[in-house]
């Protein structure tokens, strides 16, 4: 595309391999200290290991360090992990997930700017400047989305519209109002509002350009998807609340892996078992090390989300790390007849189908008899259901030999007519596992 790059940082964002080496080196000696000294947790599994702060001498010795993981932030919930004092404590986010206990995260003010400072970054390398509108859907609560893509719009001096999601007639009308050029928010919900937008015919009374979405795993298929329906460019933006929220990766304007802020947070990719790192390009469990919090720095924390890494250059220029489009995180992967199964294999095969198929599905996994069964509701066009019965037929036929192509294993496939799946306003629920499984 031709598009004069924009990089909000350079100095960081484009620094040498060897002095991001050194910068990280510093920053992560100090917020070992940092850990060591005020939270117990760290100290503990510190001496269990037999390492101090003095043996991590530079990035390289980030392999003696201990992992964290989700349960023991659950264990010292809600504040037991945090590394200053009370009052220096500006805010509080959490996970957006709705069963068992929040993860409770503090920021100090520190952490707020570099917050900003990293979705400011990403939403530069979409190609957004001051002069934009965003209207933004992500959820403005405990949930990151809402707030962080607007402190990231603070930092660029862009228009931010705190809309959270919900009541899509009225977020049509008021993106179409206020003439805004930017949608964050989940791909499952843009797709929702793309929808709706068609169906009011309001494609040209909108000035979207570019969209920003993530919070939950997407496939290149639902990008184009997107993109054509609004007129759009798309980009994915990744983060979690315990390491900072959104921002901390995205992809630029060549769309070739999303370049991780590691001069904040420094990324590994670990076979989930062995905990060893994987070559380049393979796939593992991304681990990551924030390196310049405040408020709850976190070292090794396990993510469960699966990628793969390269550290070849980018076009953009910029010199940092990118990690490939997320498969799925290890516990949204479903083992179903020993076979592991992602649902964006399943939005690959159903996107890629486009004619009938629309792009609403889920996928049902039952017991039968001990055995795993797998049922695929997928939406389609109205007309398919009036239309001769043996059109039906043919196209449920062909969508279980495409699935069983692309999965390894048989699945059950129900035509369901439109509306039928619940619409997502925020991450769309895309399993139901009904096998008591663990
Ligand atoms: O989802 C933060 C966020 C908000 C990211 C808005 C992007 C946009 P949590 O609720 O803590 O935080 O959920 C984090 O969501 O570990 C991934 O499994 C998943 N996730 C987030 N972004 C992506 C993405 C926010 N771009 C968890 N692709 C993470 C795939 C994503 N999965």
């Amino acid at each position: 595309m031709a598009h004069k790059e924009l990089i909000l940082s350079p100095e960081f964002e484009c620094m040498s391999a060897d002095e991001m080496a050194v910068l990280q080196g510093e920053k992560l000696k100090k917020v070992v200290k940092r850990c060591y000294e005020n939270v117990p947790f760290y100290t503990k599994k510190m001496k269990d290991l037999g390492v101090e702060p003095g043996d991590i001498k530079g990035i390289e010795d980030i392999v003696k360090l201990p992992f964290t993981t989700k349960d023991d932030l659950r264990e010292n919930y809600p504040n037991g992990l945090w590394a200053a004092p009370k009052s220096e404590i500006v805010r509080v986010q959490g996970t957006s997930g709705t069963t068992g206990k929040l993860t409770i995260v503090g920021y100090t003010q520190h952490d707020v700017d570099v917050w900003g400072e990293c979705v400011g970054r990403c939403m530069t390398m979409a190609g957004l400047t001051k002069e934009d509108i965003v209207h933004v859907c992500y959820g403005y609560g405990l949930f990151t989305g809402g707030l962080g893509a607007d402190f990231g719009a603070q930092r660029l001096g862009a228009l931010a519209i705190p809309m959270s999601a919900g009541n899509t007639q009225r977020q049509l009308m008021v993106m179409e109002d206020l003439q805004a050029t930017a949608l964050m928010c989940t791909p499952s919900y843009a797709l929702n509002l793309a929808e709706s937008i068609v169906a009011a015919g309001k494609q040209d009374a909108m000035k979207l350009k570019v969209g920003i979405h993530g919070a939950e795993p997407w496939t290149e298929e639902m990008r184009k998807k997107i993109e054509d329906m609004l007129g759009m460019d798309c980009y994915d933006i990744y983060g979690l609340c315990e390491i900072t929220g959104p921002g901390v990766a995205q992809d630029c304007q060549h769309h070739s892996g999303l370049h991780i802020h590691h001069d904040f947070f420094y990324p590994e990719v670990l076979d989930p078992v062995t905990h060893e790192a994987v070559a380049d390009g393979e796939l593992g469990e991304l681990v990551f090390t924030t390196l310049e919090k405040e408020g709850m720095p976190l070292l090794r924390y396990r993510t469960k989300d699966l990628t793969s890494m390269t550290h070849e250059p980018c076009a953009c220029g910029r010199t940092s790390p990118r990690i490939s489009k997320f498969k799925g995180r290890t516990d949204d992967m479903k083992v179903i007849r020993g076979v592991n199964v992602f649902p964006t294999q399943v939005e690959t095969v159903l996107l890629s189908m486009g004619g009938d198929i629309s792009n609403h599905y889920l996928m049902v996994v039952d017991r039968e008899n001990n055995a795993d069964v797998l049922t695929v509701m997928v939406e389609v066009n109205e007309g398919v259901f009036s239309d001769e019965i043996g059109k039906l037929d043919a196209l449920k036929k062909e969508v279980g030999a495409r699935l069983k192509q692309a999965l390894g294993i048989s699945v059950v496939v129900k035509l369901v007519e439109p509306m039928t799946i619940q619409r997502s306003e925020g991450k769309a629920k895309r399993v139901i596992d009904n096998r008591g499984l663990n």
